[in-house]
């Protein structure tokens, strides 16, 4: 059975081209796709390609063009079996963990991936990457769709887009999932990892989607040295309702009575506080330590082995909800869609 899959293209890198006249980068008309690699007509899938307006570096992606791209990913829901979300790498991690709770229901293969060299560039990663991205985008396992989830491919390896960061500027193996094992490994063949894999949710016609993002995160790194009206001024600013702190380690910070006072005090007003480790691997196991004991008892909660870019994204999308407070806590407290492991 043919697969049919749309491209969605909102810009970056991959999208670039060198313009033959003027030798500057210029970005690339996907819409051309099969004359400029006829070896995708091998691939058992039809290609549809959108193209977002105006394409952008992803530097300047916002909460509104997330809101635009499940919008669009909805409307066109029933007529693909997979998208494939062509995106700068730079806040890729963010875009595609915010569309892993945008889509609520999501039963169909939603795959990012971008390039860290043009793909008018002969030694382009951009290639490679797309034609794969499409294969999984299109791939099937029995009569359900092999990676029914939102997902990051990115040199030979696809992850769970929620348990991604970019981790380089410069290797072409630029994102990690350093909590969770990929969702496939490409090689000669692909290998699906499927016990990692999400099933897909319940099977609904349609596909529902959030509507509204929260505005109002911050995202505190705690350092020696934080000063204490730093912090007090963070946490107390305008618009301010809910902060990822990035602990040291397995979810520890100090234990001085200012900094716990100052943040007692917040949550008292209704600040929800996040903790995450800035550790790129591992977790936060705030009964391990005394300096975390002390942040769970004045009300912080437990991230998990969270990213920031899920607990940011996840903020924006639960607090979006506008529901009663113990309701939003709850759901910050269970994985939505595999974004951390309790
Ligand atoms: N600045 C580019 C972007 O994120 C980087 C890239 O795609 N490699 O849009």
């Amino acid at each position: 059975m043919r697969s049919s899959i749309l491209i969605i293209y909102t810009g970056g890198t991959i999208g670039m081209k060198t313009d033959a006249a003027t030798g500057a980068l210029v970005p690339f008309d996907f819409s051309g796709i099969y004359d400029e690699f006829p070896s995708l007509k091998r691939l058992n899938v039809d290609i549809d390609v959108q193209t977002m307006s105006p394409v952008i570096d992803s530097s300047n992606v916002s909460p509104d063009n997330w809101l635009t791209l499940a919008r669009l990913i909805r409307d066109n829901y029933a007529r693909y079996d997979g998208f494939v979300v062509l995106h700068g790498t730079d806040t890729m991690s963010y875009t595609a963990s915010a569309l892993s709770f945008l889509l609520e229901n999501l039963a169909k293969p939603v795959v990012f991936t971008g390039s860290q060299i043009p793909i008018g560039v002969l030694r382009t990663d951009g290639r490679e990457n797309l034609i794969t991205a499409i294969e999984i985008a299109g791939a099937r396992c029995g009569d359900r769709p092999a990676v029914p989830e939102v997902s990051l491919y990115f040199q030979n390896r696809l992850f769970r887009a929620n348990r991604t960061t970019k981790r380089s500027a410069e290797a072409l193996s630029a994102f990690r999932s350093y909590n969770y094992p990929p969702l496939a490994e490409v090689g000669v063949n692909i290998s699906y990892n499927r016990p990692a894999i999400l099933p897909p949710a319940a099977a609904e016609p349609e596909l529902r989607i959030a509507e509204r993002l929260c505005d109002g995160i911050a995202v505190v790194k705690l350092f020696p040295g934080l000063g204490d009206r730093v912090l007090q001024a963070m946490l107390s600013a305008p618009g301010v309702r809910a902060v990822v702190l990035e602990t040291y380690g397995a979810g520890n910070a100090p234990t001085s009575e200012r900094f716990l006072r100052t943040l007692e005090e917040a949550i008292a007003r209704g600040l929800i506080v996040v903790n995450v480790t800035q550790c790129g691997g591992g977790r936060v196991t705030m009964e391990l330590y005394e300096t975390g004991l002390r942040l769970q008892k004045i009300g912080v909660l437990c991230g998990y082995d969270m990213t920031t870019e899920a607990a940011v994204t996840k903020l924006m999308y639960v607090l979006g909800k506008e529901l009663p407070d113990e309701q939003t806590r709850r759901l910050l407290q269970i994985p939505l869609h595999g974004e951390f492991t309790i």
